[in-house]
């Protein structure tokens, strides 16, 4: 739709500066979520000033203190441990610097507060997960903890199981680092191996549903296991449609478009306009079958099959078209 103010000056002029400070950014999840947020700075004429603790929390917290001395006029935090993020946060919050966090506790009300509804996330797999196995069975869980989006689905997983006592969990497994996928391919081999008997993984984070695509896969089991996960990419598109894929389905948004908010909603909030306390993100429930009847091959494809995945009203801005 077409604007509905003014381009307020200092973004006309471009010399609004966002500093978005990241805990991961290896693994397709982050590389989408980064260029929908740089093609939102593109946007809106704001230069976007992006570094990345990758995967190590001290860094990251130093790069936030950067970004605060550095006097950035919006900064976004994209994941991270409240343990170590919450001091700089805090430095930031006292120096007036308008804050969005994504998928990390600020623990400060001064934040904006960016998710993906991650409850809703676990249970539209587990949905599905529940529907292929009428409840019952043998199923491996993938977890790290500490995460704040992979600890809101493991609070749904926990509900799950008590719902659902016919589900018995037979191993956790997982592991978050630069190759998260191998590695947790390696762990769910060990596991179907100790626990034959194994019908289904629930894998919430696609590094891990590629891993444990992988290790069903290797092991030849494609008939017996599936995997229900979360995320989407055009790759996770490729390994979910390719023949006798086990990974039958995901809850997903679309990672470019959660990056474009976390942009507008720092812009806001550069412009004085109210914002939240609260963003959430709703997901779609994408399965194997959706993928292959609508020959979808790519994300493209995806969003245009399902319009709900753009969300144009989440944190909109009012001088730009959208
Ligand atoms: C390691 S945390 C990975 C998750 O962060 C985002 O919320 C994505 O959905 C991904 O599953």
């Amino acid at each position: 739709s077409a604007p509905t103010a003014a381009v307020p000056t200092e973004f006309a002029s471009g010399d609004v500066r966002i500093a978005l400070v990241r805990q991961l950014s290896s693994g397709d999840y982050f590389e989408q979520w980064l260029a929908g947020a740089e093609a939102e700075a593109k946007a809106l004429n704001v230069r976007l000033e992006i570094s990345s603790g990758d995967g190590n929390n001290d860094k990251q917290a130093l790069n936030l203190e950067q970004a605060v001395n550095q006097k950035a006029d919006a900064i976004i935090v994209d994941h991270g441990f409240a343990q170590t993020v919450q001091p700089a946060v805090k430095k930031a919050a006292d120096a007036g610097i308008p804050l969005v966090a994504f998928d990390v506790d600020p623990g400060t009300p001064k934040a904006v507060v960016l998710s993906q509804d991650d409850h809703q996330i676990a249970e539209q797999a587990l949905g599905a997960l529940k529907a292929d196995t009428g409840g019952s069975g043998e199923v491996v869980y993938v977890y790290v903890a500490g995460f704040a989006p992979l600890d809101r689905r493991d609070e749904t997983w926990t509900q799950f199981k008590k719902d659902n006592p016919g589900i018995k969990q037979v191993a956790q497994i997982g592991v978050v680092n630069s190759s998260t996928a191998s590695a947790v391919a390696d762990q769910a081999k060990a596991a179907l191996q100790a626990n034959p008997d194994v019908k289904a993984i629930f894998a919430p984070y696609d590094e891990f549903a590629k891993g444990a695509t992988l290790a069903i896969k290797e092991l030849g089991l494609q008939d017996k296991i599936k995997v229900y996960g979360a995320d989407i990419s055009t790759a996770d598109i490729g390994v979910m449609t390719e023949p006798n894929s086990p990974w039958v389905a995901t809850s997903t948004t679309d990672p470019s478009n959660v990056g474009r908010v976390a942009v507008r909603a720092a812009a806001l909030l550069v412009a004085g306009e109210k914002v939240g306390p609260e963003l959430k993100v709703p997901p779609a429930l994408v399965t194997q079958r959706q993928l292959r009847d609508g020959a979808i091959t790519n994300i493209e494809q995806l969003t245009q099959a399902i319009p709900a995945l753009n969300t144009p009203d989440v944190a909109r801005v009012p001088w730009a078209a959208s």
